[in-house]
């Protein structure tokens, strides 16, 4: 499969190398971040002249001011933009292809999906990114900051993932290592400001002291310092916690067990890296997420600073919103105003608080109301089906898959969605209650 991905990217190369000035579109996500690095740091070593510009989508319009157009992690689903582009146009992306695109000038698609992969979890842009890169030269070492876009897209080391990732391995630019998968740092810092996994110690600085003081761990270590005595002892400790506080059990695999060392990257914890990436996306500073992947040393503490703002105010967030939690028949739920953030809402509730029921965060801003559903494969419910047939009967639309979906409902109609949701739910479950 990914020899016929191979195909299509040495199309691409063929487009690159007849060029002389490239303008990449990404979209500001970390697999986007990740995915105009790699793409820049291969056209770099050609000495070939490119801008960057980040979007938060297609539709956000693109300049025709280069003789190449690449469109990196977007394009597939948009045909009638790609078509209306008057360059030659070089998409890179793993979302699901619709429609048909009708050049003005040349173009190559470079996505999984028509090369019998996945796209959802087989391939992120980045990977796909990669993959040319490959064509291009001898870019093994960009298989480590591909991986940010893997991670950042939640896909799995399957695939072509796994094929980056082995690259990434041999080549001695990824390491895997046995251990705690959190952030690193000091020990008190990391307990407090992770999210994955959250850990509600945040404003509990009393109850973290006494955490650490049984354990026997020093609140001032790095993380990544800690002898294997004291790190299986942590792990064991944070696994207790995490049972106690109700989190999906699923998730313990996750977090104990191996984590991936990036050896010649300015953050070498790929996770950490990841956030500090996606955070500078979500703070419209995508250009200090982008020099970092560039080995760009100046950005490094704008870049972790962004970060630790961005988990501040989401843990400041989730203290006031977990207070408001509703209970409905069969789900638990958020009506929220102007909520800062909904989907990470919705995800640290339904993983780590209360993860027994389908959980339902609805936000309405800006005259429109924003839904993210969310549940663990343990709760027999497809809320993918449910957002979907909810959503229409309340004239908004919905999908997603069977543990994370999402919405778009009318602001005035959110109570109805939320109530038609749980019926739903509850007739998926089988039973009216409990
Ligand atoms: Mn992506």
């Amino acid at each position: 499969m990914l020899d016929i991905l191979r195909i299509e990217a040495l199309k691409a190369v063929e487009l690159i190398k007849e060029s002389e000035f490239i303008h990449i579109y990404t979209h500001y996500d970390a697999d986007g971040i990740s995915a105009a690095a790699v793409l820049a740091s291969a056209l770099h070593r050609l000495d070939k002249p490119f801008q960057v510009t980040f979007l938060k989508g297609l539709n956000q319009g693109v300049d025709c001011d280069a003789d190449l157009i690449i469109l990196a992690d977007m394009g597939s689903g948009y045909p009638d933009i790609v078509s209306e582009i008057d360059a030659n146009v070089v998409i890179v992306d793993h979302h699901f292809p619709t429609g048909r695109i009708e050049p003005k000038r040349s173009l190559v698609h470079v996505n999984p999906h028509l090369a019998g992969l996945d796209g959802t979890f087989e391939l992120s842009a980045s990977g796909t990114a990669y993959v040319v890169a490959s064509c291009l030269g001898d870019n093994a070492d960009l298989s480590a900051i591909a991986l940010l876009g893997i991670l950042g897209d939640k896909q799995k080391i399957v695939a072509g993932n796994a094929k980056v990732m082995r690259d990434g391995v041999e080549s001695g630019h990824i390491e895997i290592v046995k251990g705690l998968n959190m952030y690193s740092g000091k020990v008190r810092e990391v307990l407090m400001l992770s999210t994955e996994p959250f850990l509600d110690f945040y404003g509990k600085e009393g109850e973290l002291d006494e955490f650490l003081r049984r354990v026997g761990i020093d609140g001032d270590a790095e993380i990544d310092e800690l002898s294997g005595d004291e790190l299986r002892r942590l792990s064991n400790a944070i696994i207790l916690r995490l049972l106690k506080q109700g989190a999906y059990d699923g998730v313990i695999e996750e977090i104990v067990g191996e984590r991936f060392v990036l050896k010649k990257e300015l953050i070498s914890n790929a996770v950490m890296f990841t956030d500090v990436i996606n955070a500078c996306g979500r703070a419209s500073a995508c250009s200090i997420g982008f020099a970092i992947c560039m080995h760009d040393e100046n950005y490094l503490q704008k870049g972790v600073d962004i970060w630790r703002e961005f988990q501040i105010e989401l843990l400041e967030e989730l203290q006031k919103r977990r207070e408001e939690v509703q209970e409905g028949k069969c789900i638990r739920y958020l009506l929220m105003d102007n909520a800062a953030t909904t989907a990470p809402i919705a995800t640290i509730i339904s993983r780590y608080l209360l993860s027994d029921r389908p959980f339902v965060a609805v936000n309405v801003k800006n005259s429109t109301a924003k839904v993210s559903a969310r549940s663990n494969p343990r709760i027999n419910v497809d809320l993918g089906e449910v957002m979907r047939i909810a959503a229409e009967r309340v004239g908004g639309r919905g999908g997603g898959h069977r543990v994370a979906a999402g919405a778009n409902i009318p602001p005035d109609k959110a109570e109805e969605f939320v109530k038609e949701v749980d019926e739903l739910c509850c007739a998926m479950l089988g039973s009216g209650s409990e």
